[in-house]
């Protein structure tokens, strides 16, 4: 048997001290501010060699008074709060504050950073997040939280150094606009779902979540003036579950949700094909004039509104005046997909007229590439998805393109052949083929001019509840966002997967359920 001395008051002592030593600022960990893994990549990061290190008298100070920039703060100090369990509070001040705090400032940004840019410089003493505006700072928070030990994501304290490498990284997008798309259609997903879901896609510099919210097999939102949408058309799904819809209240909840994190919500209602739920909810949309069973399949291309009756416009014209008072961004999305039993003159006429009540309403027209058959109007964007000879006739006629090639960036598309859930009609999409691509070379006749920016888009016939829309969308979106912010130039695969491998601690500190591609190094 072993003589086990009882432990002194002095090594005791002795060891409380190192263990608060542990937990202070004291030890040098990361030096390297080159050497994280950003995603995405950043367009300049110098490194010093030095490191800040979040201490518990840390707290976040904003240049100035304003109310925007105390909330860009409050989000912060919401995202460092849990893990570090310190108080950081957000206080306001005239000039950069004293050692060991975090500054943010609309002063002093450079032009060049535009909008969205901004500019992180970590010294010893501070932590310097500079921007032209709040949504720069929500940006370069993003690279922040990155920085700090992946433990930062968790939701209870953690006994960890808070170090953060010293350096500058000066920051801005390539493509404006930088989004995801899911399809609350298809299956339906709850607020706190899709708010989860926006807390994702944010973290990779995500500015717009497009909501597919009406298709063959359910209306997802409440129209007042037709209250049938919802209540009826709204009461199933593929495979025949419950279904459900967002009230408006629900749906305001939600805009607000992503307007606090930067993210413009475009909502779509798909037509006029596309449109069971509504046919089944209303018998005066049809051209029969009786209404349709409810559908619970996945088939496409069956359906279609009655494109030559006024009251189907009157319909169009209530729906968007509606969605259009919930939307503070500045796009509805008219679907226009797949319409494969409407005549081509009738598909032509309907998409003129439904831009133009989307234009009296205040908005700009968004619809898959199939609407540049008809005459586009000015403003209008067309979203690639499968036809480069659709997309080429937007272009002919002035329209931008949001770019959603099918083969890349379908995230609805299994990984490889093994994928339990997801479609293979546009191939499969294993990691490195949703990074591996350049917008601006991919079809000859449009070039980076006519793009103004690429969205990920997640159909859901195979995907039935949060798990499955994180294994789909992650780690294929990190790449994606990254396609869409960082210059092409700047990316490389064999650079980039690296950077993925040392995210996987990240996504389990979120706890995202990710699909672990044997292409990537997972640093566990
Ligand atoms: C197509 C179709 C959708 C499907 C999706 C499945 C477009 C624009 N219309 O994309 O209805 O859900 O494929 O991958």
């Amino acid at each position: 048997m072993t003589n086990r001395k009882p432990i002194s008051s002095i090594s005791a002592g002795i060891i409380v001290l190192f263990m608060i030593f542990m937990m202070s600022c004291g030890t040098k960990t990361p030096t390297d501010l080159s050497g994280e893994s950003i995603i995405p990549k950043p367009l300049s990061v110098t490194a010093t060699g030095d490191y800040f290190c979040l201490g518990k008298k840390a707290d976040i100070y904003v240049q100035g008074e304003a109310d925007e920039l105390k909330h860009v703060a409050a989000y912060l100090a919401d995202r460092l709060r849990p893990a570090t369990g310190f108080p950081l509070e957000v206080k306001t001040t005239a000039e950069a504050p004293g050692k060991g705090n975090i500054f943010l400032t609309l002063s002093g940004a450079d032009a060049s950073l535009g909008d969205e840019g901004y500019s992180l410089t970590i010294t010893k003493k501070l932590v310097t997040l500079a921007a032209n505006k709040p949504a720069g700072l929500f940006n370069g928070i993003q690279t922040l939280r990155q920085l700090l030990p992946a433990e930062i994501e968790k939701s209870t304290a953690q006994e960890s150094e808070w170090h953060i490498a010293g350096g500058t990284i000066t920051d801005y997008p390539a493509y404006e606009y930088r989004g995801a798309m899911l399809d609350v259609a298809r299956h339906f997903f709850s607020v706190d779902d899709v708010k989860r879901f926006i807390d994702l896609i944010s973290v990779y510099k995500i500015n717009t979540l497009h909501l597919h919210l009406s298709d063959d097999q359910g209306w997802r939102i409440e129209i007042k003036s037709w209250p049938n949408l919802a209540l009826y058309g709204g009461k199933t799904e593929v495979g025949g579950g419950v279904g459900g819809y967002y009230t408006q209240e629900q749906y305001s909840d939600i805009v607000k949700y992503a307007d606090d994190r930067f993210i413009t919500i475009i909502p779509e209602i798909d037509m006029p094909g596309h449109t069971n739920a509504a046919l089944a909810s209303y018998p005066e949309l049809n051209i029969s004039g009786k209404a349709t069973e409810l559908y619970t399949g996945t088939e496409v291309g069956f359906s279609t509104l009655d494109t030559k009756k006024e009251i189907t416009y009157k319909f169009v014209e209530d729906v968007f005046r509606e969605l259009a008072e919930l939307t503070t961004g500045p796009y509805l999305h008219i679907g226009g997909d797949e319409t494969h039993v409407t005549r081509k003159e009738d598909y032509i006429t309907f998409i003129e007229r439904v831009q133009d009540i989307v234009i009296s309403l205040g908005k700009q027209p968004v619809g898959w590439d199939e609407i540049s058959l008809a005459r586009l109007r000015p403003g209008a964007i067309a979203q690639y998805w499968s036809s480069a000879e659709n997309a080429n006739k937007a272009v002919a006629q002035g329209a931008k393109l949001i770019m959603s090639p099918a083969s890349r960036v379908y995230i609805d598309m299994k990984y490889d052949s093994t994928t339990v859930i997801g479609y293979t009609w546009a191939g499969v999409t294993e990691v490195d083929k949703a990074y591996n691509w350049d917008p601006a070379t991919l079809e000859p006749a449009i070039g980076r001019d006519n793009i103004i920016g690429i969205e990920a888009a997640l159909w859901t016939e195979t995907v039935t509840n949060m798990e499955e829309i994180e294994f789909m969308t992650f780690p294929r979106l990190p790449g994606i966002a990254e396609v869409a912010w960082t210059h092409s130039s700047l990316r490389n695969w064999d650079e980039y997967k690296l950077r993925l491998g040392n995210h996987a601690k990240r996504f389990k500190a979120m706890g995202i359920n990710y699909y672990p591609s044997k292409l990537v190094p997972w640093a566990e």
